[in-house]
């Protein structure tokens, strides 16, 4: 069995290289759900919906969230409210994007929570409706939220959701704190001990460090596991020549008091992982991260295509056999 920490698009593209490789049914994601949200009054899980859309060819591929051919009648439609809506309302708010196919996941999602089903078991219903044949775990069933503190341009300082940060703010605005309310008491999801445990390579994607993988690492039994299970872990870098491939990883590490560059996402995961995978561009670097304690595997991870992700899922899974 292969488990799989996973964030959004680095993880989903990862997955979708190592669907190629490994039987679907060896393949465990468990995933980042401090991202989610509710607007609407529906359920909304970003991380989640990424990796089942990309795995399943329904993802938008130039944007990377949300489904291929979408259309946005129901968001346009809302906009007619905006100006009716009363000072401090956030009805019919439009600035979180939500096409009609994918509105018909979050419906799904929302009901069966409204019936008392845990997100897990909706998370396994949308699985099989996309016909994937991996197991797909939210990190927990219960409630973990990633607020950021940002400071605004006027420079006052606020604390704010996740969602309220990336995509309301753009991530345009710098970053003071994160934390993660409500992962001191969360419980793993049902079925992620156990893939962590019976997992022959854990493999950390190549996704934010601090609030994609920081948020299913502050449920405390998970990070328990991953120290007792270091030998097995290998971590892919989300940072190439400094750089994070997609969103604000790179700024949010120097904003928080990180290096970002693989040395500094090698010191994040030292305690976790083993090995630490950079690209070939951070070859220098390797060194630096080897005296931190990780074996460092250079190679190419900038996963341009499925037949490239599959090379580097190749890589990993054999990096992991020989631990
Ligand atoms: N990201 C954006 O930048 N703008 C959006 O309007 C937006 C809408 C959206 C809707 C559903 C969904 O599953 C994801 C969506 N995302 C959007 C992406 C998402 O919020 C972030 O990429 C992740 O949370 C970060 O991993």
């Amino acid at each position: 069995m292969i488990t799989v920490l996973c964030g959004g698009v680095g993880a989903a593209r990862l997955l979708a290289g190592m669907v190629r490789v490994v039987d679907p049914a060896e393949l465990v994601a468990v995933v980042n759900t401090g991202d989610d949200t509710v607007l609407h009054g529906l359920d909304i899980s970003p991380d989640l919906d990424t990796v089942v859309y990309t795995l399943a060819d329904a993802i938008d591929p130039e944007r990377g969230w949300g489904r291929r051919d979408e259309t946005w009648r129901a968001m346009e439609a809302l906009g007619r409210f905006t100006p009716w809506r009363p000072e401090g309302s956030e009805a019919g708010g439009t600035w979180f994007n939500l096409g009609d196919s994918d509105l018909a996941t979050h419906m799904y999602r929302t009901a069966r929570r409204r019936e008392g089903a845990a997100l897990s078991t909706v998370t396994g219903e949308i699985t099989a409706a996309f016909s994937l044949g991996l197991r797909v775990l939210p990190m927990s069933d219960d409630c973990v939220a990633t607020m950021v503190t940002v400071q605004d341009p006027d420079t006052s300082v606020s604390e704010v959701s996740f969602q309220d940060y990336f995509v309301r703010r753009r991530h345009g605005v710098p970053v003071r704190a994160v934390r993660f309310v409500g992962a001191d008491t969360a419980r793993p999801a049902p079925g992620v001990l156990e893939a962590l445990d019976a997992a022959e390579t854990i493999v950390i994607a190549p996704s934010n460090p601090l609030v994609s993988i920081g948020p299913i690492r502050a449920v405390a039994a998970i990070e328990d596991r991953l120290r007792r299970r270091r030998d097995h872990v290998v971590a892919i870098s989300p940072v190439v020549g400094g750089a994070a491939l997609k969103g604000p990883a790179d700024r949010m590490m120097n904003e928080l008091g990180h290096d970002s560059s693989v040395v500094g996402v090698a010191r994040l995961y030292r305690d976790v992982a083993s090995t630490l995978v950079v690209d070939t561009v951070d070859a220098a670097l390797a060194p630096e991260v080897e005296a931190l304690g990780l074996r460092c595997e250079v190679t190419g991870t900038v996963m341009s295509d499925p037949s490239v992700a599959a090379r580097l899922a190749r890589t990993v899974l054999d990096l992991g056999g020989r631990s």
